[in-house]
């Protein structure tokens, strides 16, 4: 997979391949990831890029021409088509259904905005797709598309080794992941949970089962109403209140 990044600050998005998951991919070969600066056509002797907005207010607004020829020349680099994406935080909130379909394309180019913005016309001509990291404010879409090549990448075959977890990963499922322990088996007076001791694989997966369902319903009911669980995940819910307000000892504020 080919990633085209057009950045003002293209050794920011370049560190996303620099460690871990991503660089070991990178060193596979499994995607190449290239940023373009706009300012290398930027107007006059500062290079601009940006300039005031029509109608006034505070801050700057992203001029068309720097970043349209930013996009051409990503076209005349590699013509085979590229999915143009936008990070802005007017994009919906980026989620693990749209980087499983970025993750099948062999191109993505994204365009990260600084400023107070991107000229609309820029995304109304340019730009296929608005994505954000969520509502709360960034500097830029710097770290949005990171995001979405860190993402993408793990997605990639090869990229996890052998146990690969992405198949099992949380969001994968709908499911907020359930609690992990490894040695020692007390700390700080605190013991692992039996059901993990056993070695019962079938009461093992009922427990995680149990703990991820519970989670979900606690922290994350938004995805828990998308499930709609079954009556075998219903029972393992309602275990998991019942044993919740024993833990509690009727100290539970709610119920
Ligand atoms: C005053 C209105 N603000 C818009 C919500 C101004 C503003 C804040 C932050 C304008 C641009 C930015 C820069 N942020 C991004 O470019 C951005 C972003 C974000 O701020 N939050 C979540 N996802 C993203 S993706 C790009």
């Amino acid at each position: 997979m080919r990633f085209d990044v057009v950045t003002l600050f293209p050794e920011l998005v370049e560190s996303v391949g620099a460690f871990g998951v991503t660089r070991r991919a990178a060193e596979q070969g499994l995607y190449e990831l290239h940023c373009w600066n706009p300012r290398r056509w930027g107007s006059g002797a500062h290079q601009a890029v940006d300039d005031r907005p029509y109608g006034g207010g505070p801050g700057m607004v992203m001029q068309y021409e720097p970043l349209a020829a930013a996009l051409a020349a990503i076209r005349e680099a590699d013509p085979g088509p590229a999915r143009v994406i936008a990070l802005t935080p007017q994009g919906r909130p980026l989620d693990q259904a749209a980087v499983r379909r970025f993750a099948g394309l062999p191109r993505l180019a994204l365009v990260c905005g600084r400023y107070e913005g991107i000229d609309e016309r820029l995304l109304e001509s340019e730009v296929d797709e608005e994505w954000s990291l969520g509502d709360y404010v960034l500097s830029g879409g710097e770290l949005a598309a990171m995001a979405v090549i860190d993402a993408c990448v793990r997605l990639l075959p090869g990229a996890l080794g052998h146990d690969d977890s992405a198949t099992q990963d949380s969001f994968t499922e709908g499911l907020l992941d359930c609690p992990h322990y490894t040695r020692p088996e007390v700390v700080a007076g605190r013991a692992v949970p039996p059901e993990l001791l056993t070695g019962h694989h079938a009461q093992i997966e009922r427990w995680r089962r149990r703990e991820a369902l519970g989670r979900t319903w606690e922290r994350r009911p938004d995805l828990l109403a998308r499930l709609a669980p079954g009556p075998e995940d219903a029972a393992l819910l309602d275990e998991y209140r019942c044993l919740r307000r024993d833990a509690a000892g009727g100290r539970n504020g709610d119920d």
